[in-house]
């Protein structure tokens, strides 16, 4: 299959290092009724770029199938929450925000990061193209348009209310085909002296955590620096620092003013380490696609010898990289008996491909579970505290990467 052409530097002939083949799309949970019709399903390949080194899927599954009706609520983990609750108040202090200016987040989902910014006296927007979850958000009291941000909304915003001092795209830069188009509205809904702050998993993270089921349909773009720089410089957003922070398995966060500069010291520190890391050859990537496979190949016989022992196995958390890994290592019902989320729109749905059933938390602490997979193991601190009780009882963890292992 021809791949497209870079999404940064348009460059021809990407290098696809890894394929997961045809998969389902991660977030499209399905009704009872739904099991029986065959479902979607999409390539997904990913890419690397030996041009201006973005790594980036081969195949772009055309987004309002992805995120119009969408599942994922930012409230339903609480360690988001207080990570977004921090995230605004060192916004408005570190840059001397003052109340009532305007506040705008692309992809807010359901408001979460813009209530904080509300409680600390700020006017706020959100942009978010799911139907359900933008109307859930201003139910909410968040005020917010329903579309995916353009530059023809970003002018429409800024004709309604004037420019933002602060705009913030959180887990949403990945998912942006049109980066140019994004970064024009990004661009004219600034104000001249407006703080833009954009936190994005990092590339350095996935390779090094072996974070591969991070991979799927929504995520068009894994980021390292180096790219982000040379897109970022095209329409004069100037990095005035960055940082790497512990959300998803590693971000970055990256604050960003529209002027020019050179670069931080901070940029620089990272691109040092890209280059160490040797992220600019094909060779790093084809040696992670190596490890994937072996990954697959231990979390199977490790869940294949416990269920012969006559282990309950279930899944811990329905997120979307979940899903990855169950589609591509091919785990069911045959050996996990249900997933337990606390999102209440995957509650009572079924898991794309493998079609497992989701259930409340309340099923998991009621009936005993020898073994959970961990498949939101970016939370693991948070859950394994949470649930002391259950390993205080003799239940025990499986935490699938880097590498496969019981806790
Ligand atoms: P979580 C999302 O991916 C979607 P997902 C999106 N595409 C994106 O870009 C990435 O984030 C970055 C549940 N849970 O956050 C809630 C429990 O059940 O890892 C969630 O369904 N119990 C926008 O879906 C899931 O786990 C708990 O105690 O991979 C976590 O999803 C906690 C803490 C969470 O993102």
């Amino acid at each position: 299959m021809k791949t497209p052409a870079c999404r940064i530097c348009h460059k021809e002939g990407l290098h696809t290092f890894l394929s997961f083949g045809s998969m389902p799309l991660a977030n499209n949970f399905l009704r009872e009724e739904q099991l029986s019709t065959p479902e979607h399903c999409f390539p997904l390949n990913v890419c690397f770029c030996d041009t201006c080194g973005l790594v980036q899927l081969g195949y772009v599954v055309e987004p309002d199938s992805m995120f119009r009706d969408y599942v994922y609520l930012t409230s339903a983990s609480g360690p988001l929450k207080t990570h977004f609750a921090e995230l605004a108040e060192e916004i408005i202090q570190g840059f001397d925000i003052p109340p009532g200016s305007l506040v705008v987040d692309i992809g807010s989902n359901d408001g979460t990061l813009l209530q904080s910014f509300k409680k600390l006296g700020m006017t706020v927007l959100g942009i978010e193209p799911a139907v359900n979850i933008s109307k859930l958000a201003i139910q909410l009291g968040i005020e917010t348009i329903n579309d995916f941000f353009s530059e023809r909304v970003a002018r429409m915003i800024g004709t309604d209310l004037g420019q933002a001092k602060v705009i913030t795209a959180t887990n949403v830069f990945s998912h942006v085909s049109d980066l140019d188009d994004f970064l024009i509205g990004v661009s004219s809904l600034l104000a001249n002296d407006g703080i833009f702050v954009i936190e994005v998993p990092y590339l350095v993270d996935l390779l090094d955590k072996m974070e591969f089921d991070t991979i799927y349909h929504e995520h068009l773009s894994y980021f390292a620096i180096r790219p982000l720089v040379r897109v970022l410089d095209e329409f004069r957003m100037n990095i005035v620092k960055v940082e790497r922070i512990n959300v998803h398995g590693g971000s970055l966060r990256l604050y960003l003013q529209k002027s020019a500069g050179s670069l931080s010291p901070s940029v620089l520190e990272l691109l040092k380490l890209e280059e160490a890391l040797k992220l600019d050859s094909l060779e790093t990537y084809q040696k992670f696609t190596e490890k994937v496979g072996q990954i697959k190949e231990s979390l199977l016989e490790l869940l294949q010898s416990l269920k012969a022992r006559g282990s309950t196995i279930v899944g811990y958390g329905a997120p979307a990289k979940g899903n990855v890994l169950l589609n591509y290592c091919k785990i069911g019902t045959d050996i996990l008996d249900y997933l337990t989320d606390t999102t209440p729109f995957k509650q009572g749905l079924y898991t794309p491909g493998m079609h497992i059933p989701v259930f409340p938390e309340s099923r998991f602490h009621r009936a005993a579970v020898d073994y959970a997979l961990l498949l939101s193991w970016n939370y693991a601190d948070a859950i394994l505290q949470k649930e002391e009780p259950y390993r205080q009882a003799g239940g025990k963890f499986i935490v699938p990467i880097p590498k496969p292992r019981i806790v």
